[in-house]
């Protein structure tokens, strides 16, 4: 299918070293030994709602309608992702070598899809790190609760689209990457 891209999960290394967040990875203890799961990419929202888990992501797949005239992609709130869509923003005109993001969210839950071009995301736990490379306006990547991201390798056509579940709050945003991981811990641990 010439109109789908290669959007996917790069590289997915459990956290065992400095990656390219500023903390020490700490002590790990039995968090070693949780299982993470595959992220297969899933259409709809049905199966990240009300999961909790220490990889707060999904890649999902939006269905396309195309004919000889082009391509749409329709989403709809509550169906198509799994909270009500309050506040849209797009990021575009990225320069090369450009690093975005370093921050995790306490609460918001949000959608990203590269429209044009293609960017890396990193997402980061205490316990993984994962790479995803995004080129395909039909595939979102979901980012739940208490998940750090870097957004990178802006090409220069890439527009990132983020569908956003509440309005825009700083008091939401942590920015620091030892409190996240602090935070984190409590969090996932909380929310098994
Ligand atoms: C995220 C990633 C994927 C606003 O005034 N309203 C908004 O809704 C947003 C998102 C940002 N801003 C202002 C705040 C800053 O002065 O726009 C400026 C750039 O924002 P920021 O440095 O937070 O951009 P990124 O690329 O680091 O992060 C953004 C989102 O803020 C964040 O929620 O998850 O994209």
């Amino acid at each position: 299918d010439p109109g789908r891209g290669t959007s996917g999960i790069e590289k997915s290394i459990p956290v065992s070293g400095k990656g390219s967040c500023q903390a020490e990875p700490g002590d790990t203890g039995d968090e070693q030994d949780a299982v993470l799961e595959d992220y297969e990419t899933i259409e709809g929202s049905e199966e990240i709602r009300g999961k909790k888990r220490k990889m707060n992501i999904q890649l999902m797949e939006f269905p396309r309608h195309m004919d000889e005239y082009g391509s749409l992609v329709p989403i709809e709130a509550s169906d198509s992702v799994p909270f009500d869509i309050k506040r849209v923003y797009y990021i575009y005109g990225v320069e090369k070598g450009v690093r975005r993001g370093f921050h995790s969210h306490a609460d918001l839950e949000q959608v990203l899809i590269c429209v044009s071009g293609h960017v890396r995301i990193l997402v980061k736990t205490p316990w993984e790190e994962q790479e995803i490379f995004l080129d395909d306006p039909q595939k979102g990547l979901y980012i739940g609760p208490m998940v750090w991201r870097e957004m990178f390798d802006f090409s220069g056509d890439a527009v990132l689209l983020v569908l956003a579940g509440d309005h825009y709050k700083v008091e939401d945003y942590i920015r620091d990457y030892n409190k996240y991981e602090q935070i984190a811990r409590q969090y996932f641990t909380e929310n098994q």
